[in-house]
């Protein structure tokens, strides 16, 4: 069985760095596609799970052609407009286009919500508004009803494999019992 899982979300919210921090952690010789499109194997447990991994940037990329098993939603902890954007653009165009595709919010670059905790006011002198709150990227989730939400910095594997592996546990429970039974 090969899963599929799309990696979508605004423009500059960390799609690609995650892709390649996955792929050269995983694949580290090889060099895949990771802008538009690659084949990896994800482990969990002694089982091996064959997963092709695309990414888009925009909702028009969307297409039944492109439908996921699994689509990881991304947005950028820094930039509350792109939690928005997952909300208002992305949601309705995923429903739309792949309506059989389970939906994982995943916040990026979570390692400046740890920069915020510790600088305060330099954060706020670069960036000039807090970290979206987890609480509010949560509730979210309410659209699709799943209550999934997964936060990750690209810079480091560890994040970024165990994001991977949520998202082919999500694929490997059919989407009716997911729904039955809601795990976080
Ligand atoms: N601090 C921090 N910066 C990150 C992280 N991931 C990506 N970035 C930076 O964010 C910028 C955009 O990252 P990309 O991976 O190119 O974003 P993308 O979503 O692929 O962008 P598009 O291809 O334009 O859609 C780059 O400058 C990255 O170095 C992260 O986890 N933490
Ligand atoms: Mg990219």
């Amino acid at each position: 069985m090969i899963f599929r899982i799309s990696v979508v979300g605004d423009p500059g919210v960390g799609k690609s760095t995650l892709l390649f921090a996955y792929a050269l952690e995983h694949n580290p010789f090889s060099i895949p596609d990771v802008y538009k499109k690659f084949f990896t194997q994800v482990k969990l447990g002694d089982k091996i799970y064959g997963t092709v991994i695309s990414s888009h940037s925009t909702v028009e990329g969307l297409d039944v052609s492109t439908a996921a098993d699994v689509v990881i939603l991304c947005f950028d902890v820094r930039r509350s407009e792109t939690l928005r954007s997952a909300q208002e653009t992305w949601i309705p165009a995923i429903k739309s286009t792949t309506p059989s595709a389970q939906i994982l919010l995943a916040g990026l670059k979570g390692d400046l919500r740890e920069i915020y905790k510790t600088h305060k006011r330099l954060y706020f002198s670069i960036v000039g508004e807090k970290p979206v709150k987890k609480k509010t990227a949560r509730k979210v989730t309410n659209t699709f009803g799943n209550g999934w939400y997964m936060e990750c910095c690209g810079y480091r594997a560890h994040e970024v494999t165990a994001l991977l592996e949520r998202a082919v546990k999500i694929a490997l429970v059919p989407k009716e019992k997911n729904t039955m039974c809601c795990v976080m």
